[in-house]
């Protein structure tokens, strides 16, 4: 079987929720990929920033494979002997009273609606029904229909309604607007990215988080980051709220807290916040199984091990160095944090983002366009400086092939 073929299937037997890159892929290890004809490329996706640690991290995989041989899920009716060790590891990480566990992104930011909710009525004393969340233009937190109910994106939205009450949606990266939106007493909680990721890796102002988390302690309301996509070492800090001293009330993480190898999410706060939802009252089958418990703990080992925040900030500075020394009009604007970058395509004689995604491939460097003029650059964290002044040839001799 040839790519062709592997496409003709997917296509023949999967739903059509997706349009990938006509690339099939069947090994990993570290910053590279191979495809099933057995070219190599460098993986700038990183699967939406949770391969953090590179594919196949042989350590994450060892806990993995290590863990998967003794007990692998034994649901939340009995204790298990790994959980505690990860709930004491990573609330201790990150600094929190309390860890629930979950396996989605989505479901993390469902969990931290719901503890928001419940805190509202049990803590801060909202009204039943009455309370409310504040959340960004342009936000992406998943594609539950409560999620898509607070989003702005027609293409998540059309045609899921009816849908989640309880939601105001205000401009991101705008103080003014959640001072105002902030004077309405039944607003329980503000949910933020720190760097909007679907929007096309937008940065807000500095100051932005700081002020925004001083505005929400001024009502009583809770800030909460959804750090799903820019924590865990991606953006050049542990998390990017770690930029301006913030820390959310309730932080929500996904992604690279498997180091791409599982579905492991979670949600920190404190016991104020956590303790509110009582047994049986929220939960998940797979969360805190055994095998995500050691999993978690080798891929956050993984992040201080290898100085992953470090190296990001560092070679990210590079980067984007690099992107703005390419002298071409096709690129309008380079933008990001750490190793979360994006450069706006400005399209030319009719080529757009997405052809030069696919020359991209062509010369060996996988990446995807978001909003058809935007590409995402996002390489695992352990890539090194010459492989970043490899691949930035790469994207240089790509653009400058549509001349
Ligand atoms: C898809 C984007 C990235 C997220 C934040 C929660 C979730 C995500 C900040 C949900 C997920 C994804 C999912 C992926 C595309 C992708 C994405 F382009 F849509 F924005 F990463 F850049 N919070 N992000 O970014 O996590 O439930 O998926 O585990 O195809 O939906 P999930």
């Amino acid at each position: 079987m040839n790519s062709q073929d592997y496409i003709a299937r997917e296509d023949k037997y999967g739903a059509h929720n997706y349009h990938p890159l006509p690339v099939v892929l069947e090994r990993g290890e570290g910053v590279y990929v191979w495809d099933v004809e057995g070219k190599k490329y460098f993986d700038f996706l990183s699967a939406y920033s949770a391969v953090n640690q590179g594919h196949c991290h042989p350590k994450i995989v060892g806990a993995m494979i290590e863990q998967a041989k003794k007990l692998t899920l034994t649901s939340r009716a009995f204790y298990n002997s790994n959980l505690g060790e990860y709930e004491e590891y990573i609330t201790k990480y990150f600094g929190y009273d309390k860890v629930l566990p979950m396996n989605s992104g989505a479901e993390a930011d469902e969990t931290a609606l719901k503890l928001c909710r419940k805190w509202a009525y049990k803590v801060k004393g909202i009204e039943d029904n009455k309370a409310k969340i504040i959340v960004c233009e342009n936000n992406f937190h998943g594609r539950t229909i409560t999620i898509i109910s607070m989003s702005t994106d027609p293409d998540a939205r059309k045609d899921y309604g009816p849908y989640t009450p309880g939601f105001e949606v205000i401009p991101y990266n705008d103080l003014n607007a959640l001072e105002k939106a902030l004077q309405d007493p039944n607003v329980a909680g503000f949910l933020v990215e720190p760097i909007q990721g679907e929007a096309g890796v937008f940065v807000p102002d500095e100051g932005y988080l700081k002020k925004s988390y001083e505005l929400c302690k001024a009502k009583n309301v809770l800030f909460i980051a959804d750090e799903v996509q820019s924590g865990i070492a991606r953006t050049g800090r542990l998390l990017a709220c770690d930029y301006e001293g913030v820390r959310p009330d309730i932080l929500i993480l996904g992604k690279a807290l498997s180091g791409g190898t599982m579905p492991i999410s979670a949600v920190l706060a404190d016991d104020e916040i956590m303790l509110t939802i009582k047994p049986g009252e929220h939960g998940s089958t797979f969360g805190g199984n055994p095998i995500a418990a050691k999993v978690a703990i080798a891929s956050l080992e993984v992040v201080k091990e290898e100085k992953l925040a470090e190296n990001a900030e560092k070679l990210g500075k590079i980067f984007r160095q690099k992107m703005n020394d390419i002298k071409s009009d096709m690129i309008e604007l380079v933008r990001g944090k750490g190793l979360l970058n994006a450069i706006i395509i400005r399209p030319k004689n009719g080529k757009t983002a997405w052809d030069v995604c696919l020359k991209m491939a062509e010369n060996g460097l996988l990446a995807k366009p978001t909003h058809n003029h935007i590409i995402r650059f996002a390489p695992p964290l352990v890539i090194n400086e010459n492989q970043i002044a490899e691949a930035c040839n790469i994207i240089k001799k790509s653009i400058f092939s549509f001349e």
